[in-house]
């Protein structure tokens, strides 16, 4: 696709610079001829000048980018050449009235849009992609979010190769035509932004079902597959009424169409899009079936389902007025996905998988040069800020709002949230507002989680005076400089926290000067200053503090806790995140000194080895929890507690950690893996089966690491014996790391089984390109050679490309740079095809501060090489220029 560009280059927009727009568009009305090598869109506004702003201009401005322009007519006569102008992506309307009807043909060629934004094809049916500013490549128009109108679309179509016409809301019509072309109008009746427009066309299976909402409406559901996937749509199905009851009892909100579709496509930039009445998703997010997709890949499904389904009142009915308020819709949305999940769940195992996410990705990001706030203040490009921070940390900072209000006021802050806004367009500022008069609750200082970016640190000190009988907590919480921000102002940090005795049981916590009645046992410190003191009293024997309870906050913690208080924790607390992480924060300390000293025997101590045989040989403790306890931190996130960060130091001291563990408890893991395999029915999909397949799976992996004769050929065993994905993928995984023939004979035989499945194809191109064997770069670069890897499927190319650069860190960083010059060469070419996927495989390189100086400059290196590549997309450049600071 020829790109055009602005004459000026890109430019960074500025939240400070935001003007409410001139002019309102209230229906749009759009006709789409689909037509091999052409479409033609017509589309007719009807439109007003905007009441809210003293702006009395008569021009109005609309956005499009690589349309074809036929023709522009305003109040049925046709706009002559000088009544309007067209500068880079932009098109100024001169003369415009109060009131207008402006009409507006163009052409577009979806055939050739490998960006995959705007309308595209995949697989040989139509589809759309408007989010963020997809809508401006369909048609010229005002593609902002606070521009919302109601829309009726016509398609027309071959009615042989697309007997399936979708767009948002309701359809109203369809027929035949001639020749052989038929169509469809739909109407959708609530006002919307044009980033949730979508509209396909294609020779689809449909799957039916419905649902009744408490007002008892009927809803028909519908999911859109390829046919022949029929099958595999159950989840989906089963999720999303889940996820319409759950929004139902928890928020009382309603789902407020007659019909909810979703329509699976291979070819997709992100997991899914909400666009009203019709979300699109990724495939590898509708489709599963015990045989081919794993447990983990259940759970994502339902949680992107749930994520959609939610989006129609956070984000859809209340929706963004600018795109720097990305997190009113996102962050908001995420945090409800997680406390569906949690309630679905296991709460303790969600909030630690969520941590762990948090710490592997957000963290990394915050620390380095494309830090941004949660709500940003500048960007070149938006489709870059579909971030982690934007996403889970906008999460963390709702939940510490529900933590402050409490579960009640939070709910009854959404709801004046949704009185006030329905239909409207807001910023962040308006959601917390509407919480803090719900509550009566000031979150004035608390407003800071929006605008300061970077992970505050909190230094918690105890000090115990048996003489006194107190225990004294010390806080001290550090603001890194982050981009734009040298120095920043103290936040409000909910630091939940309990005491315990020697036996491990929670002391009550009564507060200097507070009366001895109803005395807690776990209290959340409200941190607000840079230092601060918090003295408990009546605290007659040194206890041990379990620390930012679940997960109370997303701040990096550090204490003057011993490994040995550590261990302590790991075996007692009885908040589960919290025993996670003295767990985690014990090994870190213990792998990141093995790898600073190169020292790799007795990394770990006897004390948390114990603690590991315990937690096997326990009865009452959740398997899927267990399985959390017992996995070590990533190797990113050790390199991340590392200065400077030496990756082959790293992976060196997790192997030897894994061994160590594996060769201790060889009889736990065996007998573990031998009562997980028993009389278990492979296909319960239930949460306790797939957390005991969990706790299986790393039993496994544990029985290999400890380099057990037989625990190679058992995994292979599993392997080839395997009925479902789950049990196929744990043994490989197992496998993934040995070199051994029963590892290329297991890889080989997964290969050829599933070679013309590509969502498990894609299984097998990442344990390829994830493998910590020597030779995995040069596999990685036959692998692109392989007959089904396709630079234009962006799940292929996140399945090769984007594994090995962020999910091989001791490949990816080898000494010679080879990792990096693969991974430049290959955005280079990508960005000329598809520059958002191109983009989001940039970050990896820009992270070089964290390593030694010779892998700095040849990371740096590879950026400058980007950088001199002509014709680089905005998406690519952005990243480019803040990754070299
Ligand atoms: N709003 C979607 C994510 C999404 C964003 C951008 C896209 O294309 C540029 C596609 C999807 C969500 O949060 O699920
Ligand atoms: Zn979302």
């Amino acid at each position: 696709m020829t790109r055009v560009e602005n004459a000026a280059g890109p430019q960074v927009k500025r939240l400070s610079d935001y003007t409410p727009p001139a002019f309102m568009i209230d229906t749009v009305a759009l006709d789409f001829d689909l037509r091999d090598g052409e479409t033609k869109v017509a589309s007719t506004l009807q439109g007003r000048r905007n009441p809210q702003t003293t702006d009395i201009t008569d021009v109005l401005e609309l956005d499009g980018q690589g349309l074809r322009l036929l023709s522009i007519s305003l109040n049925g006569a046709a706009v002559p050449e000088g009544g309007y102008r067209i500068e880079g992506d932009k098109l100024f309307l001169s003369a415009v009235p109060e009131n207008f009807t402006l009409e507006i043909v163009t052409t577009i060629e979806p055939e050739k849009n490998t960006a995959l934004e705007g309308l595209y094809m995949s697989d040989g049916m139509y589809c759309t992609q408007c989010e963020a500013e997809g809508f401006r490549r369909i048609t010229y128009f005002p593609d902002r979010p606070d521009v919302m109108a109601v829309y009726t679309t016509r398609l027309e179509a071959d009615a042989d190769r697309f007997p399936v016409l979708l767009s948002n809301g309701n359809l109203m019509q369809s027929g035949m035509l001639d020749e052989g072309r038929h169509f469809a109008v739909w109407h959708d009746p609530f006002p919307k932004p044009s980033y949730l427009f979508a509209a396909v066309a294609g020779d689809l299976a449909c799957v039916r079902d419905s649902f009744r909402t408490m007002s008892g409406r009927e809803v028909e559901l519908r999911v859109y597959v390829e046919h022949g996937n029929e099958h595999l749509t159950g989840h989906t199905m089963d999720s999303l009424k889940r996820s319409m009851k759950w929004d139902e009892e928890r928020f009382g909100l309603e789902y407020d169409l007659d019909l909810f579709m979703i329509v699976a496509v291979s070819h997709f930039n992100m997991g899914a899009m909400e666009n009203k009445g019709l979300n699109i998703f990724n495939s590898k997010f509708v489709l599963a079936d015990p045989q081919t997709a794993t447990d983990a890949d259940y759970e994502r499904l339902e949680g992107i389902v749930a994520h959609e389904y939610f989006h129609n009142w956070t984000g859809n009915r209340v929706t963004c007025r600018d795109w720097f308020q990305l997190s009113l819709k996102e962050g908001l949305t995420v945090f409800r996905d997680q406390e569906f999940t949690s309630d679905t769940h296991s709460r303790g195992v969600k909030r630690v998988a969520d941590a762990r996410l948090l710490r592997a990705v957000q963290f990394p990001e915050d620390a380095g040069p494309t830090a941004h706030p949660v709500r940003p203040e500048s960007y070149l490009e938006i489709n870059n800020f579909y971030t982690v921070t934007i996403y889970e940390k906008g999460a963390e900072v709702i939940r510490m709002i529900h933590e402050l209000l409490g579960a009640d006021a939070f709910r009854r802050g959404m709801d004046l949230y949704f009185e006030r806004h329905d239909g409207q367009a807001v910023r962040c500022e308006d959601f917390v507002a509407a919480m803090e008069d719900a509550s009566g609750i000031d979150l004035g200082q608390f407003r800071l989680w929006y605008s300061q970016s970077g992970t505050p640190e909190l230094e918690v000190d105890l000090a115990h005076d048996p003489d006194a009988k107190t225990a004294t907590l010390k806080v001290r919480q550090i603001l890194p400089p982050t981009p734009g921000q040298p120095a920043k102002e103290p936040m409000l940090i909910p630091l939940s926290m309990a005491l315990l005795d020697g036996e491990g049981q929670a002391l009550p916590l009564q507060l200097l000067g507070e009366n001895a009645e109803d005395i807690p046992k776990a209290r959340v410190l409200p941190v607000s200053q840079s230092e601060q003191v918090f003295v408990f009293e009546n605290v007659d024997d040194r206890p041990v503090p379990s620390l930012l309870r679940g997960f109370s906050a997303p701040v990096r913690l550090r204490t003057n806790r011993t490994a040995e208080q550590e261990c302590f924790l790991y075996r007692h607390d009885d908040d589960p995140f919290a025993r996670w992480d003295a767990g985690q924060a014990y090994l870190t300390g213990a792998l990141t000194a093995a790898a600073r000293k190169g020292r790799y025997d007795a990394v770990l101590d006897d004390d948390f080895l114990q603690a590991v045989g315990e937690i096997l040989s326990g009865p009452d403790i959740e398997p899927a929890f267990a399985a959390e306890l017992l996995t070590l931190p990533g190797e990113s996130v050790l390199a991340d507690a590392m200065t400077p960060a030496d990756p082959e130091a790293i992976h060196a001291a997790r192997n030897a950690a894994r061994r160590e563990i594996g060769l201790r408890h060889a009889g736990l893991f065996q007998e573990s893996y031998d009562r997980l395999s028993i009389a278990h029915d492979p296909e319960d999909m239930s949460t306790a089966a797939m957390g005991s397949r969990a706790l299986k799976a790393v039993a496994l992996g544990y029985l290999v690491a400890g380099g057990d004769t037989g625990a190679v050929a058992l995994a292979a065993l599993q392997a080839a014996a395997a009925t479902t994905m789950t049990e196929s993928m744990s043994a490989l995984q197992a496998l993934n790391n040995v070199d051994c023939p029963e590892r290329r004979d297991a890889m080989k035989a997964f290969h050829d089984r599933w070679q013309d499945t590509p969502l498990v194809l894609d299984k097998w191109f990442t344990l390829s390109a994830t493998s910590s064997l020597p030779d995995t770069l040069e596999t990685v670069k036959r692998l692109l050679e392989h007959p089904k890897f396709d630079l234009a499927t962006p799940n292929r190319v996140r399945a090769v490309i984007g594994a090995f650069s962020s999910g091989n860190p001791v490949r990816f960083h080898a000494p010679d740079g080879a990792g990096y010059n693969f991974l430049a060469d290959q955005v280079v070419r990508l960005d000329e095809m598809n520059p958002q996927v191109a983009a989001r495989l940039v970050a990896p390189l820009t992270r070089w501060k964290r390593y030694d100086e010779a892998r700095q400059r040849m990371m740096r290196q590879c950026l400058e090489r980007i950088r001199r590549y002509a014709g680089l997309s905005p998406d690519v450049t952005e990243l480019v220029a803040k990754g070299l600071g």
